[in-house]
């Protein structure tokens, strides 16, 4: 993986012309004073940590709430907010309401694009978890001991691929409309006929979160915490039941990509899109940020508890949580599961309508499917 690493920083560094001046034999004076911007520009990548996180806790003369410095990021001012909620009409694990202070850091205006993953793939040569076949080894430890390994045919590489069935179906049972596809993955988001040719200013689907890491650690940036996630998309607002305010529609216009019609058998598509939607179709929230709802879910950094919210509302002001140490979901003891936010093309008010800042979901790190994403934060956590 750092082989293919890129170090922007240093490319700004002219060392070949110092090597060239110094084989011309300009005098040691210059060498000298080169020696010491060298040394200044190290020192302060060694500080950046400290002094991004000095700026964020007084919120100095930093830049304004969603103005640019980072290209193609956000600044989000170090405050506290609402997290979750109390409204009934949410799911038990979007809530309590409870007070949550974040540090100051930078994030990704709009979700990672099929062109900028595919620089990633092109220059490291990874291949994403969708790419490769499943070990049932790793399976094996998400599941109830006992479980039988599944027949070598279904061991094959391959990815979730939404798919709507012919008709009304119970929403209890996600196998309706979701299948599992061999040869479906980032490049090909809906099996072996697919691509993402039209697509690349779409965000990339059929990632994992390993490959949403691989792919930070890349970069250099890293995933957001669930909190700052939730802070950013709230743009401001407090305690507003989407992005943009209380009303779902106000004036009747669609700011999201989400699902319209029945689900999951009859979609409409009224907002203009059926599936994906190019990362700048849709209004940007308060904080200049797009799709903070629907388009595709979006992986964060943190482990997922569904009760991590109960817990929290017992401690006061929570100051910048980066999420517990394990996963907790008492449906599934075994499971290994980090949490995903936004909601996606596939959310409806009749099933989750997951395109509200404060809902939540846990999806095992090794899982991708068509509806999920990401996209990335910078400093300290
Ligand atoms: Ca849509």
């Amino acid at each position: 993986m750092t082989s293919g690493r890129r170090s922007p920083r240093a490319d700004t560094l002219d060392l070949a012309a110092v090597r060239q001046a110094r084989q011309r034999g300009l005098s040691a004076r210059l060498t000298l004073v080169g020696s010491f911007v060298l040394v200044l520009f190290l020192l302060g990548l060694w500080l950046r940590p400290w002094l991004e996180t000095a700026v964020g806790q007084d919120e100095g003369p930093g830049p304004g709430p969603g103005e640019s410095v980072q290209p193609g990021m956000r600044w989000i001012p170090a405050g506290e907010f609402t997290m979750g909620t109390d409204d009934n009409r949410s799911l038990p694990n979007e809530r309590p309401a409870h007070r949550v202070r974040v540090n100051a850091f930078w994030i990704d205006e709009h979700l990672v694009t099929n062109a900028e993953f595919a620089v990633f793939a092109e220059t490291t040569g990874y291949a994403t978890t969708a790419e490769r076949a499943p070990v049932w080894e790793e399976i094996q430890k998400q599941l109830p001991p006992g479980t039988p390994k599944p027949p070598d045919e279904f061991l094959v590489p391959g990815s979730l691929v939404f798919t709507p069935p012919p008709g009304p179906v119970p929403l209890d049972d996600l196998s309706a409309w979701w299948r599992w596809q061999p040869g479906a993955n980032w490049r090909h988001p809906e099996g072996p006929a697919s691509s993402i040719e039209g697509r690349e200013a779409h965000p990339v689907v059929q990632v994992s979160w390993h490959d949403a890491a691989a792919y930070a650690e890349w970069i250099g940036k890293r995933l957001p915490t669930e909190a700052e996630w939730e802070y950013a998309a709230r743009g401001g607002l407090d305690q507003q039941r989407y992005p943009w305010g209380s009303e779902a529609h106000p004036r009747g216009r669609h700011l999201a990509n989400t699902f319209q019609g029945h689900f999951p058998d009859h979609q409409t598509a009224e907002d203009g899109f059926a599936g994906t939607s190019p990362v700048h179709a849709f209004p940007p929230n308060g904080y200049a940020l797009y799709d903070m709802a629907g388009n595709v879910w979006q992986w964060t950094g943190d482990f997922y508890s569904a009760t991590e919210f109960a817990a929290r509302a017992s401690q006061g002001l929570c100051d910048n949580p980066t999420g517990p140490t394990k996963t907790y979901e008492p449906t599934d003891p075994y499971a290994v599961q980090r949490v995903i936010k936004g909601g996606s093309f596939l959310c409806h008010p009749a099933y989750c309508e997951s395109y509200r800042p404060s809902a939540r979901r846990g999806t095992a790190p090794d899982t991708s499917s068509s509806h999920v994403g990401f996209r990335l934060a910078l400093g300290p956590r």
